[in-house]
């Protein structure tokens, strides 16, 4: 649902001209020094792009799915790590507040939040427990007007920059699976809370995980999300199916930009007597690349619009991440190939695209767990 085309143009301008002029010019910047310049954070704050998708009464911009998707395919126009600064406040790290918060926790975190003056996290996975999400083991135990957790989570995206963390923990030690799983807002800076080292990760240099630990640290009942226990894991999904949406929107983002590189290459590439995008081996692969993001694209609209209609998109975010990300991959693939050996280099765009985008089918959730939730979808739905 776009509410006002006029409004949304003169973000998306804005978007579009600030990943053209600022982002992409620093973009190899970033991949060296593995941070990103804080004027440019600076200025990723002015735009109000850390607040996209929270509510306008808490400072947010309160864009719909269909306005966010539209956003996100134009700051996907660049390295993911840029993405990724804001991703965490705008996603993972601010949903579970404003899906199932209390008054009281969406008052006193989500402005701050939606400003970018703190960056939130999300805290799901342990070293146990990735796509088995429900098997958490870090525990949340209750002693007075506190819970008192301890664990390890791991791969957690901004936790060195993060000043709050949503954390997934159990709350009930003697019952097993989902039912007994907590959601809790964390402050960093909490006695016991500790950071591992930086991971050094295959791609998205500038975007940070680390594993955040928690030994006796003692947070105050009233962060427990929404005030309610055992309800956190349907939080945690909640909050994941939009996300799903979100990232599949990146995919395509990341993807166009990667094959605008390829196309402008093939056409300046001259052998045999002529630019290589006149054979039609290369054309085949320019021609495929377009026709699976304009699938993507489209699929992405799709349900984003009837998430913006009150449908359950369950299935189809999982249907978008799947299709989307894979053909991410497949579009980086190609991108590689008609770069040839200037594709296997650095000079070139396509190689760190190439690493970057390849977490895409592994976070929020891998391609076979897309493919589980799709199918237990479609046979929950069948039954009925
Ligand atoms: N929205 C709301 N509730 C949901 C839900 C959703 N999308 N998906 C599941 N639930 C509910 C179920 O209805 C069930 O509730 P009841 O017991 O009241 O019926 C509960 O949550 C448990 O669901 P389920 O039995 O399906 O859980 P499973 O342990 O079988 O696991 C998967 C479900 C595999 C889908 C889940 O663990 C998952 O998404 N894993 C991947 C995790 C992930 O994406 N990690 C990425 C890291 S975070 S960046």
């Amino acid at each position: 649902m776009i509410r006002d085309p006029e409004t949304l143009n003169l973000l998306l301008d804005s978007v579009s001209r600030f990943v053209r002029e600022r982002l992409i010019p620093n973009e190899e910047l970033v991949a060296e020094t593995d941070t990103i310049p804080t004027d440019i954070v600076a200025e990723i704050r002015e735009l109000g792009l850390f607040g996209l998708s929270i509510p306008e009464q808490y400072g947010g911009l309160n864009l719909t799915m269909e306005e966010e998707v539209l956003v996100a395919f134009e700051i996907a126009r660049t390295s993911p790590a840029f993405r990724s600064l804001m991703g965490t406040n705008n996603g993972i790290g601010s949903q579970g507040i404003v899906i199932d918060g209390t008054e009281e926790q969406k008052q006193h975190y989500l402005p701050l939040l939606a400003a970018g003056e703190i960056i939130g996290s999300f805290a799901l996975t342990e070293p146990g427990s990735g796509s088995d999400a429900a098997s958490l083991r870090t525990t949340a135990v209750r002693e007075g007007d506190h819970y008192v957790l301890n664990g390890t989570k791991r791969f957690i995206t901004n936790a060195p920059e993060a000043s709050i963390f949503t954390v997934m923990a159990r709350t009930d030690q003697g019952m097993k699976g989902a039912g007994a799983i907590s959601a809790f807002i964390v402050e960093a800076g909490t006695p016991g809370l500790s950071l591992g080292k930086i991971d050094k990760k295959m791609g998205q240099k500038g975007a940070h995980t680390c594993d955040v630990i928690f030994e006796n640290c003692r947070v105050p009942a009233s962060n427990l999300i929404g005030g309610q226990e055992g309800v956190g894991f349907k939080t945690a999904m909640r909050v994941l199916d939009k996300g799903r949406l979100h990232i599949a929107a990146v995919c395509v983002g990341a993807a166009e930009r990667m094959l605008e590189d390829a196309l402008r290459y093939a056409m300046e590439r001259v052998q045999f007597g002529k630019a290589i995008a006149e054979f039609q081996l290369i054309q085949a692969m320019l021609a495929d690349s377009k026709a699976e993001i304009y699938a993507a694209r489209s699929m992405v609209l799709d349900a984003a619009r009837r998430r913006d209609a009150k449908e359950d998109v369950s299935t189809e975010a999982s249907c978008c991440k799947l299709f989307a990300s894979e053909m991410c991959g497949r579009v980086a693939d190609r991108c590689v190939q008609i770069h040839g050996g200037a594709g296997y280099v650095s000079d070139y765009a396509a190689e760190r695209f190439y690493r970057d985008v390849r977490l895409f089918r592994i976070y929020e959730g891998t391609s076979q767990i897309q493919q589980l939730v799709i199918a237990r979808n479609m046979l929950k739905a069948a039954e009925l």
